[in-house]
């Protein structure tokens, strides 16, 4: 920025895959090969599904191609009808998977604490029309379950959470992934653990991980083999479940990494004027997948994009999610939104920075100090940004 040479040779993305053990994965994806079984319940999907219910204390787990499409058959298998309650500060597939069903997304604020939809939040947005709340665990934190719980439960409403961030985290020794009626994981090349694309549906119900399961493989019962409803295809491939497996086996390692960098990031940026690193209550609890400044511009003397440009310069891809906000994109833009101040100030001051295997505490650490750079220096930086 500052005319020399980018401080690092190479990018560094947010959302570098997590790679597990190179030989497990090949070599379980040379078996599918040898065994001519890449898809339709083949072992390594069955072994991929129950070392999930495993970590997810013994839940019935059905493994699907993506989380969007998990979102949407949850829905669907919940016979969910009329509105939606969910937040607007979340990635679009939410929203997306909700419209998608043909079902009315209502957008809620999110609590300013963990940037997830608290029950007053939701709430705020019931009608007459309510159908099911869908909840965000976002980033690894959760808002208030007994509260959300709580307000499903008095309104008889089914209470499913985006899980798609959550792997990894827990609440009081218990997994995040498993609170409501279903949760859906992510396992996207992004996500702290991957399948190449890939997620699963979690939850306690039985009959619902059955109608899931049926819903994932164009309707057909698994008993009878027989065609029971209608249904899509959403099924995970034996490379993909290969992958997830790898990916399981390696979690520790990857959270480990992760909890390095976040130590990394939060010494090199403390003290940084307008800069903060979004706290997590109890990081042993989190993935620490996600880490996320929050830029005060007045303070700061940058606003989040001027720091993003600056970064940008020197090779670090920091990424402005979930700006612009579900409710501003179409076809969601045509719904009535009251104003969500919550959710308007994360999308105007949060940046998320590069983390996972792909980058390491030094690297976090450089991070941090091109921020405190870019920060005490602000006003040569606006001038070379033109702003
Ligand atoms: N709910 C929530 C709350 C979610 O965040 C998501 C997905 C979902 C539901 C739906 O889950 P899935 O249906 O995807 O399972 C990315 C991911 O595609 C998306 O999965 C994720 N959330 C979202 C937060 O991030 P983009 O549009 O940011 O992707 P893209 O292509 O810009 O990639 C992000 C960064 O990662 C880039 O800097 C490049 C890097 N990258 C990416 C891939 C795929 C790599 O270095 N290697 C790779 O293989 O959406």
């Amino acid at each position: 920025m500052l005319g020399g040479t980018p401080a690092f040779a190479e990018p560094l993305h947010v959302g570098r895959p997590n790679v597990g053990d190179r030989e497990q994965i090949l070599r379980m994806i040379d078996e599918a090969l040898e065994q001519r079984w890449l898809s339709n319940s083949g072992n390594k999907l069955l072994a991929f599904e129950s070392r999930l219910s495993e970590t997810f204390g013994g839940l019935h787990c059905v493994a699907t191609c993506n989380a969007t499409l998990a979102l949407q058959i949850t829905m669907r298998a919940l016979g969910v009808s009329g509105e939606v309650v969910l937040p607007a500060f979340t990635f679009v597939a939410s929203a997306h998977a909700v419209a998608w069903e043909r079902l009315k997304p209502v957008f809620a604020d999110v609590e300013a604490e963990t940037l997830c939809m608290g029950p007053a939040q939701a709430e705020a947005r019931l009608g007459a029309d309510t159908g099911a709340l869908l909840g965000v665990h976002l980033w690894g934190r959760h808002a208030d379950l007994d509260g959300l719980e709580r307000l499903a439960r008095e309104r008889g409403l089914p209470l499913v959470f985006d899980a798609a961030h959550a792997l990894g985290c827990s609440v009081g020794g218990r997994p995040l992934v498993g609170f409501g009626d279903a949760a859906v994981v992510s396992f996207h090349a992004t996500k702290v653990a991957n399948s190449f694309e890939g997620g699963v549906v979690v939850t306690p119900d039985a009959e619902l991980a059955d109608r899931v399961r049926a819903m994932r493989n164009f309707g057909f019962d698994e008993a009878s083999e027989e065609v029971a409803g209608l249904g899509t295809n959403a099924k995970l491939s034996e490379a993909g479940a290969a992958m997830g497996l790898a990916s399981l086996a390696a979690l520790d390692g990857f959270l480990a990494a992760n909890r390095a960098n976040l130590s990394a990031f939060t010494d090199s940026l403390s003290g940084v004027p307008g800069v903060e690193l979004l706290p997590f209550s109890h990081p042993e609890e989190t993935n620490c997948h996600h880490v996320t400044v929050a830029v005060d511009p007045e303070a700061a003397g940058l606003s989040r994009d001027e720091l993003k440009a600056v970064l940008e310069a020197e090779n670090v891809l920091a990424r402005r999610y979930f700006h612009p906000g579900c409710h501003r994109v179409p076809p969601h833009d045509a719904l009535p939104t009251p104003p969500l101040p919550v959710t308007e100030r994360a999308l105007e001051r949060c940046l998320s920075l590069p983390t996972g295997t792909a980058v390491s505490a030094e690297d976090a650490a450089a991070i941090g100090q091109l921020v405190r750079l870019a920060v005490s220096d602000a006003a040569t930086v606006r001038d070379r940004l033109g702003s």
